[in-house]
């Protein structure tokens, strides 16, 4: 009997891990956790900015990882805003036209990862004028998705 339930519980315990963190926790937590997804995106993103524009000096290797950790960041999105999880369940600037327009939402996401994979097949081939136009697009995603879903700070 014992033994009968282990697998199931095992097996449940890795569904939920493997669901991720946005399904299985409370959610003030989800709220923090994006948070931390778009920090991490941000504080990678930037940086090659930073050395297009010469305000730092050019670095292939980070530029690579960089694009590859913005990248990542940007699969995660679609999974950072379940229902339950707007201003009322925490501090956040995600607006409620999230959950009211889910469609034009999810545009916006996806655009926010096509971009990012542009971002690293740029990154990757060291060819600085399409980083520079990569950058470009992915940064358009950003505004264009805090334009019309992140309340203004
Ligand atoms: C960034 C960042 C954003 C976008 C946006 C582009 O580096 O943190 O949110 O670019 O400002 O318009």
């Amino acid at each position: 009997m014992f033994r009968k339930l282990i697998l199931p519980i095992a097996l449940a315990a890795t569904v939920a891990t493997t669901q991720g963190v946005a399904q299985a926790a409370d959610p003030a937590d989800v709220i923090e956790y994006r948070q931390a997804v778009f920090q991490v995106a941000k504080n990678n993103f930037g940086p090659i900015a930073d050395m297009l524009k010469g305000e730092i000096e050019y670095d292939q290797a980070t530029v690579e990882k960089n694009a590859a950790v913005v990248q990542m960041m940007s699969t995660l999105v679609g999974d950072l805003f379940p229902e339950g999880t707007d201003a009322m369940a925490g501090e956040t600037n995600a607006l409620t036209e999230i959950w009211d327009e889910p469609d034009a939402f999810a545009d916006k996401v996806a655009k926010f990862e096509e971009t990012s994979s542009e971002l690293v097949e740029a990154a990757d081939s060291g060819d600085k004028r399409q980083l520079a136009a990569a950058v470009k697009d992915v940064g358009s995603s950003c505004k264009a998705c805090h334009d019309d879903f992140r309340r203004d700070d």
